[in-house]
């Protein structure tokens, strides 16, 4: 069999069926390169049409969702959810609300889920859903009227053990309250593991808000450590200000490094004290501000509209606002300024020009779908929690969390050294891993 002719088979009906589907198109091309060299050792794969059934969502929803603002007028957004891939476990991934948010977004994160969450080892599928609403400026009974108006339609195809979504961009405690509490009323069901993330409390777990952030700051570590260096004394860079970068400025904090830099979709502040994360947090969480706020507040800090964060020298980067953020010219920044490791915290944040710019330069890069995995493994321990109605201690959890972290990197590696030879290379390494547990199963469960 000709694989490469075969792989891009597969790869131009993707892009037939969906038009205009750009993210998804990206995130379906750097799977399926990586998986030439697997199909070569597995032909058994293409002749059970795996490929051509992992492209295509088991199911796609897309719908109304009218709502009532502040003043009396009737707006209308778009829901999604699509339901890629159940082989390992109910539809699991999150819900972005942002005024970019379209079905080729929704479906290269969804796809991403697919073997991020394979890579976690926990029996969870892939999805992702979201609207194009835009949270900003909108206030908390606008925010909930939304909410309860987008579960209204959602509710019908999700379960605790059918589709548990829970945040992302736009996303977070107060969103999946207002989204938890119209599931309950209109289900009559207290289903705590319908959602993760819900606040500490009522059945939410100790670390899932900071899951994300802390887990790619050990994927970072582990990734560090292959090369025996460590973040202590490091200057570090981080893009974004909101769950996962708040977060991963607070790990890189506890193991000795700086983190000089973040920013947020106005521009980025530099801080060369370090950033002060009560101060960010108190901006970002509690007064929903823009990060000028922080500079305004802070005599050693300096906003800047121009440019990106990326100008900022660093020795270790982490992207954690959104995709395609680091662009060409970011990447041979970051190379001149001598950076040695790149993890993306937030979903497919690197263009693939910035990922050849890393490789040819021999900077170690950490792929989201292994170096942002632990939001969702603690999500799957949230949902083992709520089954077992028990909490576990903020420290349990954590450690539990550093442990999939640490699994994650070293069937990163094993996995690229069998299929390339080369153990630094994360990308064919998560791909293959993810790809390899997921096609198993399939296989196993024969076609449907
Ligand atoms: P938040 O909404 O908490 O924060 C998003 C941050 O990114 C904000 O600082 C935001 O700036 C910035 N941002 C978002 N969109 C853009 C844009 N188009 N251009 C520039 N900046 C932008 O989201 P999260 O922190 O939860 O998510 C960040 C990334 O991490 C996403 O890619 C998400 O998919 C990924 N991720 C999240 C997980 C989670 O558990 N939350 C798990 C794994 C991955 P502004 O406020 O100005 O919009
Ligand atoms: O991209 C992601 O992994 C998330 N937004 C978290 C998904 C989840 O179900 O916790």
């Amino acid at each position: 069999m000709d694989v490469s002719a075969y792989i891009e088979d597969v790869y131009q009906e993707v892009r037939r069926r969906g038009p205009g589907e750009a993210e998804f198109h990206q995130a379906a091309t750097e799977v399926l390169t990586s998986l030439r060299p697997v199909l070569e050792r597995h032909p058994e794969y293409a002749g059970s049409g795996i490929l051509e059934r992992l492209v295509e969502p088991e199911r796609q929803l897309m719908f109304r969702v009218p709502w009532v603002d502040d003043a009396g007028r009737v707006r209308v957004n778009r829901g999604f959810r699509v339901e890629f891939n159940s082989a390992l476990g109910p539809y699991k991934g999150g819900l972005r609300f942002h005024p970019s948010v379209n079905l080729g977004i929704v479906k290269f994160l969804g796809f991403e889920q697919i073997f991020k969450n394979a890579l976690t080892g926990m029996a969870i599928g892939g999805g992702k859903g979201g609207s194009d609403f835009d949270p900003k400026g909108r206030s908390d009974g606008e925010v909930m009227r939304f909410c309860q108006s987008f579960m209204t339609e959602l509710y019908r195809h999700l379960g605790e053990h059918t589709d548990v979504p829970a945040g992302d961009i736009g996303v977070g405690a107060r969103e999946i309250g207002f989204l938890f509490g119209q599931y309950k009323r209109i289900t009559n069901r207290y289903e705590s593991g319908v959602l993760t993330g819900k606040p500490v409390g009522w059945g939410g777990s100790n670390v899932r808000t900071e899951a994300t952030g802390y887990g790619t700051v050990y994927f970072a570590e582990e990734m560090l450590a292959g090369r025996g260096h460590s973040f202590d004394g490091r200057r570090v860079v981080v893009s974004g200000s909101g769950n996962v970068a708040v977060y991963a400025i607070e790990k890189v904090h506890a193991l000795g490094g700086t983190v000089v830099a973040c920013s947020d979709s106005s521009g980025y502040l530099v801080d060369e004290d370090g950033i002060d994360l009560a101060l960010l947090k108190e901006v970002k969480e509690v007064r929903r501000e823009r990060i000028q706020a922080y500079a305004e507040a802070r005599p050693t800090a300096r906003f800047s509209s121009r440019g990106t964060v990326y100008d900022v020298p660093c020795e270790v980067a982490l992207p954690c606002a959104t995709q395609n953020e680091v662009r060409r010219d970011d990447a041979v920044a970051l190379v001149k300024h001598g950076v040695l490791a790149v993890a993306e915290g937030a979903n497919m944040p690197c263009t693939p020009e910035a990922v050849e710019v890393f490789r040819e330069a021999g900077v170690l890069f950490g792929p989201g779908k292994a170096a942002n995995a632990g939001g969702v493994a603690t999500s799957a321990l949230e949902m083992q929690q709520n089954a077992s109605r028990t909490t576990w201690s903020f420290a349990d959890t954590e450690a539990k969390l550093a442990t999939v972290m640490r699994g994650i990197h070293a069937e990163c590696r094993a996995t690229a050294e069998t299929y390339g030879g080369n153990a630094e290379d994360y990308v064919l390494g998560s791909n293959v891993a993810g790809f390899l547990r997921v096609a198993a199963a399939m296989a196993a469960q024969g076609v449907v």
